[in-house]
């Protein structure tokens, strides 16, 4: 049996037409915890967080999670948030070494996305694609490598308190943004960590800017991928902007789920596309 199989992050819990699982991740207080998965209501969490002042934080997906999801498929794609802020990919790593140990036979490609959230999700879907196309388990672990180099991501934060709390990004540079309607512009660097491009004031500017960097990036109409926090309207102004400068693109906008909308915070948005 094939899988695919991706972390909370990637925003998505269901992939029509093949055999899906999504592991969570988990976020907590010292008073609550909630599990990403299909059952939390993002909503309530997100309220539950602007109104909390003590500590909060995140966890990656356990070992056995991993194990779990595994169980009964011999041939399996992996996509995970990057290494470079989170503990998920080496977890699914160790999974990945113990479930071959006991079933020797099977197979499975374990890809660090070197993003989050419409990065892994443009990573399952090329999977999912050079699957259909009939291509061996070697040739898919080869060529999704490739693929990830033609990716880039972006993302427009209007806060960026959680990440630093949680040791993610440095104080100083999280300490400019929310005061005077700033929006910090970020990229992910090519270890997979949070890379600072401008600093935009209001959400006029972070349009255009962020068109424009994606342009800079090498973007010249390919997929594009968007996550948003409760930002329906900002996606759709990044959207109409692409489409009027490249035409028909393909292109998706979804809602945030738990651990992207704690980090990307009230009204953030994460891109990612093909350059
Ligand atoms: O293991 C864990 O507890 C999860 C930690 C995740 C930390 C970062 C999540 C970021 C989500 C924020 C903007 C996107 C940055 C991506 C750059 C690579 C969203």
């Amino acid at each position: 049996m094939i899988k695919f199989i991706a972390d909370s992050a990637a925003d998505i819990k269901e992939y029509p037409g093949v055999i899906f699982e999504s592991v969570p991740l988990t976020l907590s207080t010292d008073e609550r915890s909630f599990v990403d998965d299909k059952d939390l209501d993002v909503y309530e969490m997100q309220s539950y967080f602007s109104k909390h002042n003590g500590r909060s934080g995140t966890a990656c997906p356990s070992t056995q999670a991993w194990l779990d999801a595994f169980e009964g498929a011999d041939e399996i794609y992996v996509v995970t948030i990057t290494s470079g802020l989170s503990g998920t990919y080496n977890s699914a790593i160790v999974a990945k070494d113990m479930y071959i140990s006991k079933h020797p036979e099977a197979k499975i490609c374990v890809v660090d996305s070197l993003a989050t959230g419409p990065g892994e999700v443009l990573l399952l879907e090329k999977m999912v694609e050079l699957k259909n196309e009939g291509k061996t388990f070697e040739e898919v672990s080869e060529e999704i490598l490739k693929y990830r180099e033609s990716l880039r991501l972006f993302f427009g934060l209007a806060s960026l308190h959680n990440l630093a709390q949680n040791g993610r990004v440095n104080k100083l540079v999280a300490s400019a943004v929310g005061i005077m309607n700033i929006r910090i512009l970020g990229t992910a660097s090519k270890e997979g960590t949070i890379e600072q491009v401008a600093k935009c004031r209001g959400e006029k500017k972070l349009i255009q800017t962020t068109i424009d960097e994606m342009k800079k990036a090498g973007y010249k109409g390919g997929k594009v991928r968007i996550c948003h926090v409760n930002n329906k309207a900002l996606s759709d102004a990044i959207e109409d902007g692409l489409k009027k400068e490249f035409g028909a693109i393909d292109i998706n906008s979804i809602p945030a789920g738990g651990l992207c909308s704690f980090y990307a915070e009230q009204s953030g948005i994460i891109i990612g596309c093909e350059k």
